[in-house]
């Protein structure tokens, strides 16, 4: 498998950039991710370590902002009021984490006018999940059970990043991920008790959407170029391997209360394991989604910076606003 421009892996040691730093400044970073505590962002840090973090944090601020399109496309086609008051939430909620994320990556010293610049001119990574369509109500729930779900599976662990302003962000994001998962479930335990039709949508949705959201973990460990040096440094806790087994492990059981089956034949339970056996993900589809050619990529991309550009007068406003409520101030304290 390859993923687009595969990275070398970074030696993996607390700190890699050698001659960087003052011996004490190097000693008292590696002692505090030895003791498993916090970074902050007026320490000092490796240029890589800071690196790493701008690039996973703005990787996943990306995510929850495009993340919010196929979702946002059903908010006018909810079927009841109290199915459209939920979905807003939910898609308001992915924008305060894009910008709890994005305000964490700040505090690292790259702005998020530049990380949005590099989210509309392509050159940024965001989850490859939310390159595939949602072309059903279904879909909501799909999304909600299987891929928030994956999501909190992924970022508990993170609100033990050894970087403060991370971790922290995470614990209010996981909190809201919980209830993001529960309605997807509930959407899809409703239709699971409807129409014949009903029924079938809910299992196309889930059909769609399972084998993506195992790969939203990342490649296999073998191909994660990253993960030894992550782990290293207390950002990563658990393996992309780990992590999607112990995704699969639990959901499996609430597959049997919604009465919903996986499209994986292998999928079975290894009593010599302790885990569930579960297929090869197709990672050639992985890569040519990363590689910009899933789906939904270009229209992803296309909707993201129409959005920008029609918000152009609503940051000219603000940024004039700012600039009269300054100026006032001014000529008050000179009066
Ligand atoms: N999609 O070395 P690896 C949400 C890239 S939003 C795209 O294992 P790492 C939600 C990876 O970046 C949830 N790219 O990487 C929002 C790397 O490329 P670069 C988003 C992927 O970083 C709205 C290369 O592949 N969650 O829940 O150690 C509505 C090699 O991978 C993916 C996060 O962002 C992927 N799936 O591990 C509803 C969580 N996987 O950068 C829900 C935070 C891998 O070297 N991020 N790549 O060019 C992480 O935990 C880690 O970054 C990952 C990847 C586990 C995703």
């Amino acid at each position: 498998m390859t993923v687009s421009e595969p990275r070398t892996p970074h030696a993996v040691s607390a700190v890699t950039d050698a001659g960087e730093g003052t011996d004490e400044e190097r000693a008292l970073f590696e002692s505090v991710i030895a003791d498993d505590k916090r970074i902050e962002p007026r320490d000092w840090m490796p240029s890589a370590y800071r690196r790493t973090l701008v690039r996973q944090m703005s990787q996943h601020a990306h995510s929850e902002i495009i993340g919010m399109q196929p979702e946002a496309n059903w908010i006018t086609r909810a079927p009841s009021l109290k199915r459209k008051a939920i979905l807003m939430a939910k898609v308001q909620d992915e924008a305060g984490h894009g910008l709890y994320l994005y305000s964490a990556t700040e505090t690292l010293g790259t702005g998020r006018d530049v990380l949005n610049d590099q989210l509309i001119q392509g050159k940024a990574r965001y989850s490859s999940i939310f390159n595939y369509p949602a072309p059903t109500w279904a879909d909501m729930g799909a999304i909600g059970w299987l891929v928030d779900g994956a999501a909190i599976v992924n970022q508990v662990p993170l609100c033990r990043a050894s970087f403060g302003p991370y971790a922290r962000a995470m614990v209010r994001i996981c909190k809201e991920e919980s209830f993001h998962q529960r309605q997807g479930f509930e959407i899809l335990l409703e239709l699971m008790q409807g129409t014949l039709a009903q029924q079938e949508m809910a299992q196309d949705a889930v059909n769609r959407w399972f084998a993506p959201s195992l790969m939203m973990f990342g490649p296999p460990d073998a191909e994660s170029t990253n993960s030894a040096q992550s782990m290293a440094w207390n950002i990563k806790r658990f393996s992309n391997d780990e992590l999607r087994q112990r995704f699969v492990d639990m959901l499996v059981p609430q597959a049997e209360v919604l009465g919903i089956t996986f499209p994986d034949p292998e999928l079975a339970w290894n009593e010599e394991r302790g885990h569930y056996d579960f297929g090869e993900l197709d990672w050639d589809e992985f890569a040519e989604v990363l590689a910009g050619r899933g789906p939904c990529n270009a229209q992803r991309l296309q909707r993201r910076r129409d959005a920008h550009n029609d918000g152009a007068w609503v940051r000219e406003a603000a940024a004039a606003y700012a600039r009269k409520t300054a100026a006032r101030a001014v000529e008050g304290a000179a009066a």
